[in-house]
């Protein structure tokens, strides 16, 4: 297959036998000064983690890929050659998915970030519920599930990811019923009373339920969602799933697969990143930059109002304020990405995280020794297996979250067996890593406990968790996830 993206309308002839289905492409398009776009690899990490899956297949990737429609700078030829294609990515053929502007505010920017996000993620931040969003929410799923359709071979199997795209199984199901289609969400998915404040609700799980296979982190995800079935559709579920049966459907009775596949990431990859010898000097280098202070405290997170990241600093700036840290003893690293910058929300906990590391830096900072540091850009993956490195204790302090893949990075870049995780129970890494300092995010008390604990461990201790999640990371990699889902996805349809 040619690293090609094609212009519209011009490969309707191609179709795949695994179609991976995500509200972005693996590239994106950046629009230069000139005029020019400049295409980059996308952020965030569904590309690592559906390379495994993508290996040796005859796959598509479908996607909106940053660029309005219609393109205001659209040449003659509106296909861009890639060549070489983003690491991880092989063979796999790419499509977009055309998206206007005005649909990416109601859709994406809109009910996705403002609706769905805030309300999967414990209402955090008060939910939007507009019905001006959820009309481009359909439009949009609808117009996936369309692209879809045309790329997929007859019995393709079709693996839809994330809150983006709830609709898409239920819109693919009825122009397709001979396609496996697996969904899997990446975020928490809330309980009963939460969901059902929203005014679509029955059409989300309706959506959902023209999967053959749904995929959630955690048990408690995917019971939530076997409860609706029940409260909403008054459906029959069992601890597995449940069976549709509809006569009035082209495909009859049918079995929905309801799971937990928690999402882990390359394992051996982190591991061999931080034992390289660039690596290590880094991580010396960091430590001495910061001036070789006894404690190194980290958080990597978007700059988000789920990460906590508040949590942590205020719990760092008590400990500096209760002299249970002393000046000069520890220093705390915080790394944000930038993140949904046009949402009004990210502005704002941007300026109020802000807020509190200058006011925390002016309290207790010493002259050239400020107690910590900020950096809000992104990094690439060696500068930031660098920073686990250097780290003492990682503060992965969400007030919830999906999995949270940072923290299972930094025990994966652990070859020592050292350092100490401190981690959020609800995480959905909590789950699997119960060898970390667990807290509770909303417990400020205990959150300080938490990391005076860590770092003041014995080194046998820390050695002793250390080792525990290490070894459970190796054997829950990201390679198993891809697997296991999709082996569940090929058991279930074989079986219709
Ligand atoms: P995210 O909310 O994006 O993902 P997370 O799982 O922590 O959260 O993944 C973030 C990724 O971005 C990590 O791989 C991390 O290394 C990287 N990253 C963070 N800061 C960075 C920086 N400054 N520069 C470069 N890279 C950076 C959603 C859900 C999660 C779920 C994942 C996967 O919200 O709960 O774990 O999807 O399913």
């Amino acid at each position: 297959m040619p690293n090609v993206l094609p212009p519209y309308g011009q490969d309707m002839s191609d179709t795949f036998d695994l179609v991976v289905v995500a509200n972005r492409l693996p590239v994106w398009a950046d629009s230069g000064s000139d005029g020019d776009i400049m295409w980059s690899r996308s952020p965030g990490g569904l590309v690592s983690s559906l390379e495994p899956a993508l290996r040796g297949v005859d796959a598509v990737w479908v996607g909106w890929s940053g660029r309005y429609a219609p393109d205001p700078y659209a040449s003659d030829d509106y296909g861009v050659e890639l060549d070489p294609l983003p690491d991880g990515l092989g063979p796999c053929a790419l499509r977009e998915v055309e998206i206007t502007r005005e649909e990416i505010e109601g859709y994406y920017e809109g009910f996705c970030n403002t609706t769905i996000w805030p309300l999967y993620h414990d209402a955090i931040a008060s939910p939007a519920y507009h019905r001006h969003l959820w009309d481009p929410y359909v439009e949009v799923n609808r117009r996936f599930a369309e692209r879809i359709s045309e790329l997929a071979a007859h019995g393709a199997t079709v693996w839809v990811h994330d809150y983006q795209l709830q609709l898409v199984p239920r819109f693919l199901r009825d122009r397709r019923p001979d396609l496996r289609i697996g969904f899997f969400l990446h975020i928490p998915f809330p309980p009963v009373e939460l969901f059902t404040q929203l005014p679509w609700r029955k059409e989300i799980v309706e959506g959902l339920l023209g999967a053959d296979l749904i995929g959630f982190h955690t048990p408690s995800g995917a019971a939530n969602f076997l409860s609706l079935t029940q409260r909403l559709l008054d459906l029959d579920p069992d601890e597995t799933g449940l069976t549709l049966g509809d006569a009035t459907r082209p495909e009859g009775h049918r079995r929905v697969r309801v799971g937990a596949f928690p999402i882990s990431i390359d394992t051996a990859e982190y591991d061999a990143i931080a034992r390289t010898a660039e690596v290590q000097d880094e991580a010396a280098a960091i430590r001495d930059k910061l001036g070789n202070p006894k404690f190194v405290l980290l958080g990597v997170d978007r700059l988000d109002y789920t990460k906590g990241i508040d949590v942590r600093l205020k719990a760092f700036t008590e400990l500096l304020a209760d002299g249970r840290i002393k000046p000069g003893e520890a220093v705390f690293v915080q790394i944000a990405t930038p993140s949904r910058e046009n949402v009004e929300d990210y502005q704002r906990l941007r300026d109020e995280i802000e807020l509190m590391i200058g006011r925390a830096i002016g309290d207790h900072g010493l002259i050239g020794a400020p107690p910590i540091q900020y950096l809000h850009q992104p990094m690439d993956r060696e500068s930031l297996v660098a920073f686990y490195v250097a780290a003492d204790v990682m503060l992965v302090t969400p007030y919830r979250d999906g999995m949270n893949l940072v923290a299972k990075e930094y025990a994966a870049s652990r070859h020592d067996n050292g350092g100490a995780l401190v981690l959020s129970e609800f995480a959905g890494a909590a789950v699997e890593l119960t060898d970390s300092f667990l807290v509770n995010p909303y417990d400020a008390d205990g959150v300080k406990q938490a990391i005076l604990d860590a770092m003041h461990a014995e080194p046998a201790e820390l050695h002793r968790r250390m080792t525990a999640m290490r070894s459970l990371l190796f054997a829950h990699d990201v390679d198993r996830w891809a697997r296991s889902f999709l082996d569940s996805l090929g058991d279930i349809a074989t079986q219709r």
